[in-house]
């Protein structure tokens, strides 16, 4: 299928109509349109000196704990304010369309669940599970930011109310392995489905940029929707270069028009 720029091949509408089991593996950019900062950018204010990689790391926490749970408590409060766009909800949609649809997202808001995705596994944890550093017990946060999180706040990470060790953010750090039922679910997937969607995301991060070859691999058609290239560009069947919220409702529109 020929890579378009605003219209959405016919032929891609007979495969979403045709299609079984359907993979939707998300990253920052589909949580953009919500006004949530993808990675990359998710350093203004005070994170401009710092590199999110660096940031995203145990060392960081060990080394700056309150610039780093000021930074999460930051995205947190973002997180919390933003609500589920087009794509968002058009992906729970096409989940009602297909027999089987799970939703792999790299993403650590809760964006794909509000909109009504009901099968979402979260590769790379979420900004609303914190727990413990040292035991592990979950804790729990108000649902608004305590100290408002302003750009560069540092805020001293809350002590376990089990064993007084700092909490940290619930989300998978870089040098940090994956949750292992998540990435076990999310590779069977990938290499079962007949279609699965790369949307939003730089392809860039590992583990998780190997879906969409499991998924090449074993014969499914990949269709990546990005406004921008990305290292998937030249493996995808399809690549339609918009903007999530934008593409994704006509999709929709275009394999089911009598909605
Ligand atoms: C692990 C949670 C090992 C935290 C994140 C060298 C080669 C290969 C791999 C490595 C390597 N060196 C190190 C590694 C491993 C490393 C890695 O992959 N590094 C990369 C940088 C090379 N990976 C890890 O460390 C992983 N763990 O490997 O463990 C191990 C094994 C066994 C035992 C122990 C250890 C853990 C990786 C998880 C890191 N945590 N997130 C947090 O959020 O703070 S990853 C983080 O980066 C985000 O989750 C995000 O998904 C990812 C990329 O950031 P972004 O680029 O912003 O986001 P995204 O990729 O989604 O890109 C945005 C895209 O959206 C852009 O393309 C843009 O064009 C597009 N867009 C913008 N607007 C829109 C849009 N698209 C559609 N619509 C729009 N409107
Ligand atoms: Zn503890």
């Amino acid at each position: 299928m020929t890579s378009t720029h605003q219209d959405i091949p016919a032929a891609l509408a007979q495969t979403l109509r045709d299609a079984q089991r359907i993979v939707v593996f998300t990253g920052a950019g589909v949580s953009a349109e919500s006004g949530i900062a993808t990675f990359r950018d998710a350093l203004t204010g005070l994170w401009s000196r710092f590199d999110a990689q660096a940031l995203a790391t145990p060392e960081a926490f060990r080394a700056q704990p309150d610039i780093v749970w000021g930074w999460y408590e930051w995205r947190r409060a973002q997180a919390l304010r933003a609500n589920p766009n087009a794509a968002h909800h058009a992906i729970a949609a096409l989940a009602r369309h297909v027999p089987e649809l799970l939703v792999v997202t790299q993403n650590v808001d809760d964006l794909h669940e509000r909109a009504g995705s009901a099968r979402v596994a979260h590769l790379h944890g979420s900004l609303h599970a914190p727990r413990c550093s040292d035991c592990a017990a979950p804790h729990t946060l108000s649902s608004s930011v305590t100290e408002e999180a302003g750009e560069g706040r540092r805020i001293a990470p809350p002590a376990c109310a089990v064993c007084g060790a700092p909490v940290r953010p619930g989300v998978v750090w870089f040098g940090e392995s994956l949750p292992a039922d998540a990435w076990s679910g999310a590779l069977r997937a990938a290499e079962q489905c007949d279609l699965l969607f790369s949307i939003g995301t730089s392809a860039l991060v590992y583990p998780a940029a190997e879906l969409p070859q499991r998924a090449l691999a074993a014969g499914a058609t990949v269709v990546q929707v990005n406004p921008a290239m990305t290292p998937l560009d030249r493996q995808a069947h399809c690549n339609l270069h918009g903007g999530a919220a934008d593409v994704m409702p006509r999709l929709l529109a275009a394999a089911w028009p009598a909605l």
